[in-house]
């Protein structure tokens, strides 16, 4: 009867279903019983409502029935948290990244993934890392769900007992695209992971500039295209070099986009906010990327400069 998709479904359905009964009863029982005062105490059969105080057996009974119920509650919701915070010797780690607006898993310290691939009747472990604001991995299916939180670690673990794809959401509102930071994990047979992992290794290697990599993987390209189309922010195609107007300390002013202004919009992204886009959308990556890093994205976004003509005219 509860056998879910991960070993820890059973003991939060279990929880579940004892608090819903017992708030089932009790919803019942209390609508019955006023509806049984109205209509025994009704004003037409004349009989008098009387005050009484004092009275030990109606004090103990509901004293000591919520009691016991509340400690049962207790004691069932203990049985199934406890498992999800002992995480077994031998489970697999996978780094769960949460960033504005998506989730990225981290195999094998440098493998990454948009998708969770997973082998069936494994433990695993998910390192859970914020890189921006807080987030909130759910997979609904497994039961689990942690605050993902900048600087804190977290961590949950399951093992999924069966073949198929679920879905993982975030659950702490995190900004404009929240609702669209989702994600599935698969769950395959051993072979099939084998395999999945080893092709996620050979598309590792395909070459790429450094440039292109740093954005990929700090997430850049969630908010900036490469190919002239607006989303969150503006897009990177034919930037380099063009004539920016932005907004500083309440005035607005035009820039070069050039390697100083580049770095400061990494840094401070606040600082000049670029018209027609709203400021504290993008945070500062100034713990997250160095200036050398800063440069080998510069030298990248050079690479992109519309066609000889529209070079420097804005976008
Ligand atoms: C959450 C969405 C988001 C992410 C992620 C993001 N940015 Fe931005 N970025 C914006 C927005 C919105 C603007 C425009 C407003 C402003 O200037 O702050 C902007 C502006 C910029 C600008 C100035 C662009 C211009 O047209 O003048 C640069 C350069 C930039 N971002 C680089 C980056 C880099 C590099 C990364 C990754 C390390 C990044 N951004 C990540 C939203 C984002
Ligand atoms: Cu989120």
């Amino acid at each position: 009867m509860f056998t879910g998709a991960s070993n820890l479904a059973e003991g939060v359905d279990k929880a579940f279903l004892f608090i819903f009964i017992i708030a089932f009863i009790f919803i019942i029982g209390i609508t019955v019983f006023m509806i049984w005062t109205v209509i025994h105490f009704s004003r037409k059969k004349g009989k008098e409502a009387k005050q009484f105080r004092g009275s030990m057996k109606l004090e103990v009974l509901w004293t000591g029935i919520p009691l016991i119920l509340v400690m049962l509650m207790f004691w069932i919701g203990w049985k199934g948290f406890a498992p999800m915070r002992k995480v077994p010797a031998d489970a697999m780690v996978v780094k769960a990244i949460g960033r504005m607006w998506e989730w990225e898993f981290v195999y094998s310290d440098s493998l990454r993934s948009k998708e969770l691939v997973l082998p069936i009747n494994k433990p695993v472990k998910l390192d859970l890392v914020a890189e921006d604001v807080n987030h909130s991995l759910f997979i609904p299916a497994f039961r689990v769900k942690e605050d993902v939180v900048p600087g804190y670690d977290n961590w949950l673990w399951f093992t999924p007992n069966y073949i198929g794809n679920y879905e993982i959401l975030c659950t702490e509102y995190c900004g404009l695209l929240h609702s669209a930071m989702v994600s599935q994990t698969r769950i395959v047979e051993q072979d099939e992971y084998d395999k999945w992992f080893e092709e996620l290794k050979a598309a590792s290697f395909v070459p790429e500039p450094d440039g292109l990599k740093l954005l990929r993987s700090t997430g850049c390209l969630a908010c900036h295209s490469l190919d002239g189309s607006k989303l969150v922010g503006p897009s990177f195609a034919g930037f380099y070099g063009s004539q920016r107007t932005v907004t500083a300390g309440g005035a607005q002013k035009t820039v070069t986009a050039d390697d100083a202004y580049i770095k400061r919009s990494i840094y401070e992204p606040n600082e000049e906010v670029v018209e027609g886009y709203a400021r504290n959308l993008m945070q500062s990556y100034r713990t997250l990327l160095t200036e050398e890093q800063i440069g080998i994205i510069t030298e990248y976004l050079k690479t992109l400069v519309k066609n000889e003509g529209t070079q420097g005219a804005g976008l």
